[in-house]
Parts: structure tokens; C-alpha cells; sequence
């Protein structure tokens, strides 16, 4: 595709006719337009396939259940574009290496196995029956269990995340570095303490009957576009959406529904949020502080006049346990400092806690803007103490939203992906396949890479993903994987990660979710877990490129085939047929007894959660609140003139960039743009336009860098800078992680920013 460079601030609402140009542009563009468009017909539909773009739940009433977004993901894995043996011949691993993200993925799609070869410099093609033969040679060669990493990407099913850790805890380890562990790991521990469980309490319904809608740091226009429909509505009823978002973003302001003609062609879009705050990075456990603060004083007040309380006084009572701690806490922290360090004036914070107090069903929602910061543990801990003193909390229209990534990311924690296994996962699995599972905790994301770089790493799996241009300290990251002794990749697309071969590599092309999936007993679907619980099945339509790609389940059970034999398992039966995987579920995780047969209700079936239903599973048995001190700042080891967040543009799905044009930011063309106030571009002496380079502070002496972006003006609190992901990981330091949670830091990453010593070359192939 060809794109024109541009800044050109986007003035209409977000979704409508642009949305609808958008998509039918990478429609058509992936060559492969009527089985695309039958694709979207069939997407999230009860009998069709789970959307691949996020983890939003589905409502299974409207004609179309996707979004430009989904659109663009279902589009760029049905592209009829492949890569095969005469591209790797033609390509060496080095050339490749020189050419961008966008131009890898570009390519399309991994048809057959690949080994590198290092002689030569290329990836060379492997039968499947070599390719397993060799994984399991390596695997058996190792001295240690542990020197297996198993990285799973949150796109796996239900059931070959079920097969991938099994594999990995019979082969004995329990190493399962994850995206998660770069991504919700905080709201995942946060609310485990807090509630007793890990996930979001609420379903999709309860948006049609909140009062209060509370969105903290993500951006939905972009990220989780079927949500605008949800707040859009609640909006539209008169629910109150207040936003903390550190930039202005558009789809959080006006939103047009591209599947109502009326609002397409006319000015009919509705605004979605009634407040906007714009803190600093991470300072959002100062503003829901000031909000409690607020609220307490309020409540005081009141109290010595003899009114009525605020607070949810009999279900605090009942339910929960430590808010003395948390009130001490709250007196503790001044005004000064909450103001400060979340950049919001008392005012405004005042503001929104009468927006709180008002509401009867209060539904808090979050993502990135929270989970990857330093204490973003601590914050999502704070926004519960929130909910659990106006007792949001079992029942309708309230609860806590963590909204997720990758569209099966919840589902993969739920089938074990877990570094730190829970005992009763463990002795389940001990018990029903009579074997000792490892007992001690494995390696995040972080201590995976910080093994590679100590040469401990033997065998690297990875399903899905791409840690080279995901993790944080690219050059370091690329480093630790070329330092493996075994790579293998099981992927769709030619990425990053696969040019950074270990001492030997391998990549293994698999069927997307959007593919026909024929096992020995006939055809199979694979199941997903939604943000909201709901577990749901998925059957792909689309006829497979080549009749050399398999399924995931299929690949991972030949892993395992080839690496332990029969002994313990028949994996090859069940890579046969998907109906004995979940048999295998059903016994051994809680929540999926008949799963075989609830995979036949319509819209799937909801896995429960405790919390919402008032059962705590705490060492107190009650929801606890937490006292945690305020941080003594968002990036307390050094003084920085700038703290940069790294976030998603419009037309990427992570590291994949379908396109260069970020549309509601008003970005065309171009990727390498750092957005930053006017005042703070004058303050430096520099013009919006100018280009720049961007060093990351740090006291450990590593020099971080990146060079010649474009500075661009915008809507940001002073201070705060904004630039895109993945080419700004090489700023974020792998050694900076959030407290208990190992998530790299990046959404606050202390940095200076100088004009630009060079023109880089052009970047953009
Ligand atoms: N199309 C598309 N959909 C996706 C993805 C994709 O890349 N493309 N990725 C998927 C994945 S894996 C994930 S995790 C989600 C990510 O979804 P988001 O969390 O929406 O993703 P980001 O682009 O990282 O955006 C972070 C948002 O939080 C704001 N923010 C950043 N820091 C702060 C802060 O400290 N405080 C506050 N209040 N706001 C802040 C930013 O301005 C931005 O709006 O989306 C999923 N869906
Ligand atoms: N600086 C910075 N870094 C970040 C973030 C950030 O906000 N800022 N966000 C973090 C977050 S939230 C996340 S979730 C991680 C994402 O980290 P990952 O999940 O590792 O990365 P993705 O870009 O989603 O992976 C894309 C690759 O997955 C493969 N793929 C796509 N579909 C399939 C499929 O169906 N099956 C298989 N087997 N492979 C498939 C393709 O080969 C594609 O190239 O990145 C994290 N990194
Ligand atoms: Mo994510």
C-alpha cells in the first residue's frame, strides 16, 4: 500500500464514514476480497469464528459484529500474498533484517517449515517430520528442564494453550513467559489480592445499566472499537463516562457508529465522555486517591451533621476487610502531593467524585495506561478500594473491567500459561495424568530474556508472538535470543523474532483463527475466553494457502509427540480430535464440567467468578482493601525532564503494522513522531516539525537511544511525551519493571530529547 506523509489534526467524530473507507481499503488490498468479505459476515457470529483483535465480548445481535479494526486483523491473516521457499532463497536473514516491521509482515503468509541455515545465511525449507525430530532431540539433549522457555502470544486457543503448558510441565518446568506478563500482569495480581480473583467481575450487559462509567488509560477508538458501541450507548442514556486519559483521544470524545447509515453520512455522532481529565503518566493512583479523599472528607462532613452516609456502609462491613488502613493512608496523603503528582487540580478531582457519589452502579474500566507502570500494581489495587466503599460490586451495572489484549490472553491463564502456577492447578494436573508437576515458579517475560543473556536458555518455543520487537531494550533482546541454542517460532508471519535466530532456528507456519481446521475425525473448532468470561467457540472458514501449514494444536501436539512420546499421553489422538483435549479441561480446570457440551450454547457460556458473586477467595475471605503508600514519584530514581509513554498507533494490532496512518491523531504516513506539548517544543527552542532524538535516563549506564523522529504538537500535559511502539522498545530498559508484577515500565519512561544529530535513512520500506 502507499502512503502520503501528513499532519492533519482529525476533526470529525471517531468511527463513521472513515472507519468504512478504511476498511474497505485493506479489504481489497489483501487480494483477496470475497472470502475477506464473507470472513467479516462470519465473524463473532454464534456459529463463526472469534474475532482475533481483542478480547472485547460479543453481544451476538447486530447484522455485523466487527470493527474497522477486527477488519483490518481478519484481512491481514486472509491474504492470498505468501512466503515460501523462493522468498527465503531470494532473501538472505541479514537483508531481511534491514527492511521494517511493516514490510516483514507485508509479505504474507508462512507456508512451510523453515530451518536457518547459518552457512548461508537463510531460512531453508524442513520437513515437519525433521523439524519435530529435531525439537525433540534438543529438548531431550538438555541437562535441566529448565533450560526450556515455553513464550505463549495470548491469540492461542483454549486448547493448544491446554496441550503447550502440559507439554511444558511434563517435560518439567514451569518457565511460561507470556505477553500477558508485558501487559495485564497488574490487574491479574492487583485484583488477586484485592478480590481473590484475577479477572474483570462484570458482563457486557451491565454497560446498559451503569450510572458511572470510570475509563482509565486506554484508548478503545482504537484498540477496543466494539466497546465504543457500549459506551456510546450508556452515553447516550445519560450514564456518565468520565475519562483519565493522559492525551486526547478521539474515539473517547465523539463517536459515530459506522453501521447506522444515518450517522455515516450525517452529523449525528454522540460524544461519549462528560468529563475528560488529563493526568500525568501514572498518575492515576493520586487521582483516585484525591477522588477517595474527597469523598472521605465529604463523608465526614456529613456525617457530623447528621446526614446520611456516602459510603456503602453495610456491604463494607459484611465484605471486606482493612479500609481503617486505607482511610489512614488517605489522611496521610496531602492535597499538595495528590495535585502534583497526578496533574489534575483538586477541582477536577472533586469534580469527579461527586460524579462517583452520585451514581448508584459504578463500572471502572482500564488497560495499558494502568498496568505498565512501576506501582501499577498499587493502582489497580487503588481503583478497587474505590469500588468496594460504594460496594461495586455484585450486582448489576457495577464491577471492575480490566479490559484485555490478544483475544485469548485471558483464556491462556485460565488454561495454566502461568509462571507461577496456582497448588490447585497443579495437583489437578497431578492427579488426572498421574505425574509430578514442577513445583517452583518459572520465568516471566523479563527473567526469560535475563536467562538467554546468561546462555542458560537450550530450547525457546514460542507460540505466536514476536519478543524480539515486543520485549523492551531491543538491541539486548535480540542479543538473548540469538544466544538460545534452539528458536522455534509458530507463526502466521514472517517477523522480527525469526530474523534473530538462535544457534539453530526454526519456524513452524500455522492456520490462523480465521482458518478451516480438518483433523483426522473431521473438521475441529477451538474455544476463546472474552474480557467478561464468557468462554465461546470458534471455527475458522477460510481454505488454508497450503496444505503445509497445521493447526497450532496439531503443532504443539507433535511437539510434545516427538519430545516424550506415548508414554504418558496419546498426543497424537488428541491432536485428532479437539473433543478429548476438552475432555482433559473439563477434569482439570474449574469452571468447564460438560465443557464438550456447553460449547453448543449460543454465545458461549460464562466461566462464573467468585468475586462477583461475593465469595473472596483472600487468606481473610473478604475483599481487602489496600494501603500503599503513594509512590515518591512516577520514575522516583532520577530526575528526568520527560516521561515518555510508547503506545499503539491506529493501524497496527502490536508489533503487526498494517498501515503507517494514525487517523484520530492525525498521523499520516509516518510512524517515527514524538508527540509533545507546544510549550514544552518552545521551551526546548525547537518548532512542530522539527526532528529529534530521544535518550532514556537511566542510572545503570546504559546508553538508550533512538534517533530522527518528527516532533508533533499535541493535546499532552507538559511534561509528557507520547511515541509509538515497537520502535521506541529500544528506550525501554529491561531492568525497570512494576513492583510484584515484572511488566516493563513502558508506559513511563524517563527520557531527554535533543534535535537531531542525523537524518536517519528512510525507515519505511
Ligand atoms: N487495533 C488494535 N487493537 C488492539 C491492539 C492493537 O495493537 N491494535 N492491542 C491489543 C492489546 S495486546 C492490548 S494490551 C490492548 C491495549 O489497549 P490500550 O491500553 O488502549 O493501548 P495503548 O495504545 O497502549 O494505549 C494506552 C492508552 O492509555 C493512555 N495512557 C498511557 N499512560 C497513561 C497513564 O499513565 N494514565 C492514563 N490515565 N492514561 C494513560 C494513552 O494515552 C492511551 O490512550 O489493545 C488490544 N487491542
Ligand atoms: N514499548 C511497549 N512494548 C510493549 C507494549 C507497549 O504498550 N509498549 N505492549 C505490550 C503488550 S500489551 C503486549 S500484549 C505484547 C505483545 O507481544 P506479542 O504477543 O509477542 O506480539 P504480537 O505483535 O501480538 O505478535 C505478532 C506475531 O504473532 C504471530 N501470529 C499472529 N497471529 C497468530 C496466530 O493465530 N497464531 C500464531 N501462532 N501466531 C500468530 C505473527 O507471526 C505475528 O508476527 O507487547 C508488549 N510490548
Ligand atoms: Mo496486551
Amino acid at each position: 500500500m502507499k502512503f502520503k506523509t501528513a499532519i492533519k489534526p482529525y476533526h470529525a467524530a471517531a468511527g463513521g464514514l472513515g472507519s468504512l473507507e478504511a476498511t474497505t481499503r485493506f479489504v481489497i488490498d489483501s487480494k483477496n476480497a470475497l472470502k475477506n468479505m464473507r470472513n467479516l459476515l462470519r465473524m463473532n457470529k454464534a456459529r463463526g469464528f472469534d474475532c482475533p483483535g481483542c478480547a472485547w465480548g460479543d453481544d451476538n445481535k447486530s447484522t455485523f459484529s466487527f470493527c474497522e479494526n477486527g477488519a483490518k486483523a481478519v484481512t491481514w491473516e486472509a491474504t492470498r500474498r505468501l512466503v515460501d521457499s523462493t522468498f527465503f532463497a531470494q532473501h538472505s536473514v541479514s537483508a531481511l533484517n534491514r527492511q521494517s516491521d511493516y514490510f516483514l509482515e507485508y509479505q504474507g503468509r508462512l507456508t512451510e517449515p523453515l530451518r536457518y541455515n547459518p552457512q548461508t545465511d537463510h531460512y531453508e525449507p524442513i520437513s515437519w517430520d525433521n523439524a519435530l525430530a529435531m525439537i525433540g532431540e534438543h529438548i531431550r539433549a538438555m541437562d535441566n528442564p529448565n533450560q526450556l522457555e515455553l513464550y505463549t502470544s495470548g491469540r492461542a486457543s483454549n486448547e493448544s494453550s491446554y496441550l503447550y503448558q502440559l507439554f511444558g510441565r511434563m517435560v518439567g518446568t514451569n518457565n511460561f513467559p507470556d505477553c500477558s506478563n508485558m501487559c495485564h500482569e497488574a490487574s491479574g495480581a492487583g485484583l488477586k489480592r484485592s478480590i481473590g480473583v484475577g479477572k474483570g467481575t462484570i458482563h457486557l450487559v451491565d454497560f446498559d445499566k451503569a450510572d458511572a462509567i470510570f475509563v482509565f488509560g486506554q484508548n478503545p477508538g482504537t484498540n477496543h472499537p466494539r466497546m465504543l458501541h457500549s459506551l456510546r450507548h450508556a452515553a447516550d442514556r445519560g450514564a456518565r463516562i468520565v475519562t483519565f486519559n493522559t492525551l486526547r483521544e478521539r474515539g473517547l470524545e465523539r463517536f459515530a457508529d459506522p453501521q447506522k447509515p444515518l450517522e455515516v453520512v450525517t452529523p449525528m455522532a454522540g460524544n461519549i465522555s462528560s468529563s475528560y481529565y488529563q493526568p500525568n503518566l501514572g498518575g492515576d493512583m493520586a487521582a483516585v486517591r484525591g477522588i477517595a479523599k474527597a469523598l472521605l472528607e465529604t463523608q465526614r462532613r456529613r456525617i457530623a451533621n447528621g446526614e446520611s452516609s456516602i459510603f456503602a456502609d453495610a456491604f463494607i462491613a459484611e465484605h471486606t476487610q482493612g479500609i481503617e488502613a486505607w482511610f489512614a493512608q488517605i489522611d496521610a496523603t496531602d492535597w499538595q502531593t495528590i495535585e502534583q503528582q497526578s496533574g489534575l487540580s483538586q477541582q477536577q478531582l472533586r469534580d469527579a467524585a461527586a460524579v462517583w457519589q452520585t451514581a448508584e452502579r459504578v463500572i471502572c474500566t482500564w488497560a495499558m495506561g494502568i498496568t505498565q507502570h512501576k506501582h501499577s500494581l498499587d493502582t489497580v489495587r487503588e481503583i478497587t478500594n474505590l469500588q468496594l466503599l460504594g460496594g461495586h460490586l455484585g450486582k448489576p451495572g457495577a464491577g471492575l473491567c480490566p479490559v484485555r489484549g490478544h483475544s485469548n490472553v485471558q483464556g491462556n491463564r485460565t488454561m495454566g500459561i502461568d509462571e507461577k502456577p496456582p497448588v490447585a492447578l497443579l495437583d489437578s494436573l497431578a492427579h488426572h495424568f498421574h505425574f509430578e508437576p514442577p513445583r517452583e515458579h518459572g520465568h516471566h517475560t523479563v527473567e526469560a530474556i535475563q536467562a538467554m543473556l546468561r546462555d542458560e536458555v537450550k530450547v525457546l518455543l514460542a507460540l505466536g508472538g514476536n519478543l524480539a520487537a515486543a520485549a523492551p531494550d531491543t538491541p539486548l533482546t535480540c542479543e538473548a535470543l540469538r544466544r538460545c541454542g534452539l528458536t522455534v517460532y509458530i507463526s502466521t508471519k514472517l517477523n522480527r523474532s525469526h530474523l534473530m535466530p538462535g544457534k539453530q532456528s526454526l519456524i513452524l507456519p500455522t492456520l490462523g483463527r480465521t482458518e478451516e481446521d480438518v483433523q483426522a475425525s473431521g473438521r475441529q473448532f477451538i474455544t476463546v475466553e472474552d474480557s467478561f468470561s464468557m468462554v465461546h467457540a470458534s471455527e475458522g472458514i477460510g481454505k488454508p494457502l497450503a496444505a503445509t501449514q497445521r493447526s497450532e494444536t496439531a503443532i504443539v501436539a507433535r511437539i510434545a509427540h516427538a519430545t516424550l512420546g506415548t508414554a504418558q499421553l496419546d498426543w497424537l489422538a488428541l491432536a485428532a480430535d479437539y473433543n478429548l483435549i476438552r475432555d482433559h479441561i473439563a477434569a482439570t480446570i474449574p469452571g468447564f464440567q460438560n465443557f464438550n457440551a456447553r460449547c453448543d450454547e449460543p454465545g458461549g457460556f460464562w466461566l462464573g467468578n467468585a468475586a462477583a458473586e461475593l465469595r473472596f477467595n483472600t487468606p481473610s475471605g473478604k475483599a481487602e482493601f489496600s494501603a500503599a503508600t503513594l509512590p515518591d514519584a512516577v520514575c522516583p530514581e532520577i530526575v528526568a525532564p520527560f516521561v515518555l509513554q510508547t503506545l499503539r498507533s491506529h493501524d497496527q494490532y502490536n508489533t503487526t503494522i498494517y498501515g503507517l496512518d494514525d487517523r484520530y491523531r492525525g498521523v499520516y504516513g509516518q510512524r517515527d513522531v514524538l508527540f509533545m506539548h507546544p510549550a514544552d517544543i518552545a521551551a526546548l527552542g525547537l518548532s512542530d516539525g522539527d526532528r529529534v532524538d530521544i535518550e532514556t535516563l537511566a542510572t545503570d549506564g546504559v546508553v538508550r537511544r533512538v534517533e530522527d523522529f518528527r516532533l508533533v504538537a499535541y493535546d499532552i500535559p507538559r511534561g509528557n511525551l507520547a511515541a509509538y511502539y515497537p520502535e521506541t522498545n529500544p528506550l525501554v530498559p529491561l531492568t525497570r519493571f512494576g513492583d510484584g508484577t515484572g511488566t516493563p515500565t513502558s508506559k513511563s519512561i524517563p527520557v531527554g530529547v535533543t534535535p537531531a544529530q542525523t537524518r536517519a535513512t528512510q525507515r519505511i520500506a
